[in-house]
């Protein structure tokens, strides 16, 4: 068996005004309760230190700017020794959590959409990944100050690092000296099958996915624009559990999928939804609240190998000499 203890550490309402310092304490606290509880990997949100702010038309570059990390040579290129939220990480490697964290990444240069994984041993970064599905417009759907944009296409360059699996070595002990393979995503890219299968070709055992999934935005997701408030929610969380359990299933490993949820400042709802799901597909923990919230589960990497060695094993029942369109454009 190759056992450890993960979560999904779900964060509620963030609002435009919700000072960086309340915002650590909040995850801060999350570190603490999943040390009580032994947790040895927690998955933080998409962009979990803000608000989820390419929902807002900004035109003033310091007001956007304040919504990311800079990650230039001054502090060594690392978001771990940015003076804004060193502090998150420093408790995290104190109390020997793994943690996967998403953050506007701002390498002066150039702004991506990103997230980290941080060994819980040595507080080195062992992985970074930039979102590679921009959703929405780069243009706002109008100037209505509390209409719900999706503009990440306008702030965050695609992703360019690809689908890069690696080993948590911090891992390695604990899952009987052989380090988890991970995978990382954000949000939107959960819905695309094409990540999911680069990382299940490099044997990944789990994806960690952050995400800001808004629960009600008629003019971003299309079709009926009379629909209720509970009928897009519920659409909303049907689509994100369909997509993180076919995929997890279809590439037998397990997914921890975090969610910045709650109503953010009074008017944009997220979906809560946390969830860790096993390689057969089912839910096996998720969040009973819109707050913040732990989402635990022990799993055994072992409950891959099924689904690795018979319904999808890749080296042995793929066909891609049948695939060429998948990367034409
Ligand atoms: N943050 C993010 O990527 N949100 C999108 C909203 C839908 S865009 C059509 C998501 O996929 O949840």
């Amino acid at each position: 068996a190759r056992k450890l203890k993960v979560a999904a550490a779900q964060v509620g309402a963030i609002h435009r005004n919700t000072p960086r310092t309340e915002v650590l304490t909040r995850l801060i606290q999350l570190l603490e309760d999943a040390a009580k509880q032994n947790v040895n990997l927690a998955v933080f949100p998409e962009t979990t230190f803000t608000t989820f702010f390419p929902r807002y038309y900004i035109t003033d570059e310091d007001d956007l700017s304040s919504y990311f990390e800079k990650e230039d040579e001054s502090i060594g290129g690392d978001i771990t020794n940015s003076p804004n939220v060193k502090i998150f990480f420093d408790r995290s490697k104190q109390l020997g959590i793994d943690v996967q964290i998403g953050y506007g990444e701002d390498t002066g240069k150039e702004r991506y959409n990103t997230a980290v994984y941080v060994s819980g041993k040595t507080g080195d970064v062992l992985n970074k990944y930039r979102k590679v599905h921009l959703p929405g417009t780069i243009e706002p759907f109008d100037l209505d100050p509390d209409t719900t944009n999706q503009l990440e296409k306008r702030y965050f360059l695609p992703g360019n690092l690809g689908f890069n699996a690696f080993r948590a070595t911090s891992l390695k002990d604990i899952c009987g000296g052989q380090s988890p393979i991970i995978g990382q995503l954000i949000c939107n890219d959960r819905r695309w099958a094409e990540g999911w299968r680069c990382y299940g070709l490099q044997g990944t055992e789990i994806i960690c996915c952050g995400y800001n999934t808004t629960a009600y935005a008629p003019k971003l997701w299309g079709g009926d624009q009379s629909i209720t408030r509970e009928k897009a929610y519920e659409e909303a969380m049907f689509h994100h559990k369909l997509v993180v359990q076919a995929h997890a299933y279809t590439n037998s490993l397990f997914c921890i999928t975090s969610g910045r949820s709650g109503l953010d400042d009074g008017l944009h709802p997220l979906i809560p939804g946390s969830m860790i799901v096993n390689p057969e597909g089912h839910i096996i923990a998720e969040s009973k609240t819109e707050d913040d919230e732990l989402v635990i589960a022990e799993i055994d990497l072992d409950d891959c190998n099924q689904g690795k060695e018979r319904t999808f094993n890749l080296g042995k029942h793929r066909r891609p000499e049948m695939y060429g369109r998948l990367v034409e454009d």
